[in-house]
């Protein structure tokens, strides 16, 4: 299939799955087309069967915004037509959807255009009253639309009052990659071998609660000499820098900032701290679990769909520090306890989210929205 992945460049999940995702079917002898304003972070190889393509964005005194969306679309129109792609998957509603809605609209042809939600998309930005219509239209219109999770189906369900079939194909992970390769010389860079090594890896947002996690840590070192490495940058990188000083934690609080190669350091990691105000699947806890880190996480959206409170990690409520730090406290100080929630983690991550099952099922979907009838005109 001559495939165009639309995605976002940046360090966050939904640009991670799509990029992960056209290298797989790169790698299985698709010919993948990604189209971005920037190279994808994870497209950093030369690879066969894959090209970028880089939306050019013209500015004019008028524009006091950059028009993106219809840059967007005359990219995928350019693209689609001199490529003769079979179709485009937009990553991540926002307006990635919508500019292939428009870029179909224009060529008239059978190019089909599947949409995946990946999460704010749905829970947060989208509501608003200024997108919310269009993001309606441009799901319903989308030939195919897939989520990460239930949860996240059935919020577009509700919430867009969305009639149409949405099919649930999960986030994945390369677990022939993502598995724990034991490197002490890595683990000793981060910390003296009597300590613990707790990790959180996100983009910052606020959804994050990123502060939470520094204020967990903080209860864990009043019981566990332990260290904790912050994974990532984003808008709350200095509240937490700012906080980890007031707390007095700063000698042991490694900001790492952004990483490629994740492995060697989760592969040093202890334990996983994912509070979250929201998530629709947890990219980074399903990573670290395939590395057999256990995961302390909140119970907010698809969190509960990825891992099994008591067996892969813990789950508590939002925001309950106390009871995230205890849970931590308890793996960290029970040895036997911690290496069979990671044995578990990993053993889940292989069974329920390796890549090759995961990809096997968007061919398949591919396969399906190929040979159905083209979407019913708008307004019909
Ligand atoms: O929706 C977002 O916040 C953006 C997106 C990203 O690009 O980071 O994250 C979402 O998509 C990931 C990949 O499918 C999921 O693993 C994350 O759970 C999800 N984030 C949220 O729901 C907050």
């Amino acid at each position: 299939m001559k495939i165009g992945i639309v995605c976002y460049p940046t360090y966050g999940g939904s640009g991670v799955v799509a990029t992960e995702l056209g290298k797989a079917l790169a790698a299985r002898g698709h010919l993948i087309h990604f189209i971005s304003y920037a190279q994808p972070m994870r497209l950093n190889e030369y690879l066969d069967n894959v090209s970028y393509h880089e939306v050019e964005m013209a500015s004019y005194p008028l524009f006091e915004f950059p028009l993106y969306t219809p840059a967007l679309a005359s990219k995928i129109v350019e693209v689609a037509r001199f490529e003769k792609l079979d179709l485009i998957h937009a990553h991540y509603a926002i307006p990635h959807a919508i500019s292939a809605y428009l870029a179909r609209e224009i060529l008239r042809s059978n190019l089909k255009v599947i949409t995946t939600l990946h999460g704010t998309d749905i829970t947060l930005v989208g509501l608003e009253p200024s997108f919310l219509p269009v993001m309606r239209f441009s799901i319903e219109q989308s030939d195919g639309v897939t989520a990460v999770s239930r949860f996240l189906r059935e919020k577009t369900m509700t919430n867009y009052s969305i009639t149409k079939d949405i099919r649930v194909i999960p986030n994945f992970v390369d677990t022939a990659k993502y598995r724990r390769i034991e490197q002490p010389e890595v683990r000793a860079k981060f910390a003296p071998a009597d300590e613990r090594i707790l990790i959180h890896v996100s983009n910052f947002r606020l959804v994050k609660r990123v502060q939470d996690v520094i204020r967990i840590f903080g209860e864990v070192r009043k019981k566990v000499p332990s260290r904790l490495l912050l994974v990532g940058d984003g808008p709350e990188r200095s509240a937490c820098e700012i906080l980890s000083r007031e707390m007095n934690l700063q000698q042991h609080v490694r900001f790492l900032g952004k990483q490629l190669e994740l492995v060697p350091i989760l592969s040093s990691s202890d334990l996983m701290l994912m509070p979250s105000q929201s998530e629709s699947f947890g990219l980074s806890a399903l990573e670290a679990m395939a590395c057999g880190v256990p995961v302390v996480s909140s119970s907010v959206g698809g969190l509960p769909e990825l891992q099994v409170h008591g067996e892969t990690g813990y789950i508590a409520e939002i925001g309950d520090i106390e009871r995230m730090a205890k849970y931590a406290v308890d793996l960290l100080t029970n040895d036997a306890k911690r290496f069979g929630f990671g044995r578990a983690a990993r053993a889940r991550a292989v069974e329920n989210f390796d890549a090759k099952k995961i990809v096997s099922m968007y061919e398949q979907y591919y396969t399906e929205c190929l040979a159905a009838a083209p979407a019913a005109p708008a307004g019909s």
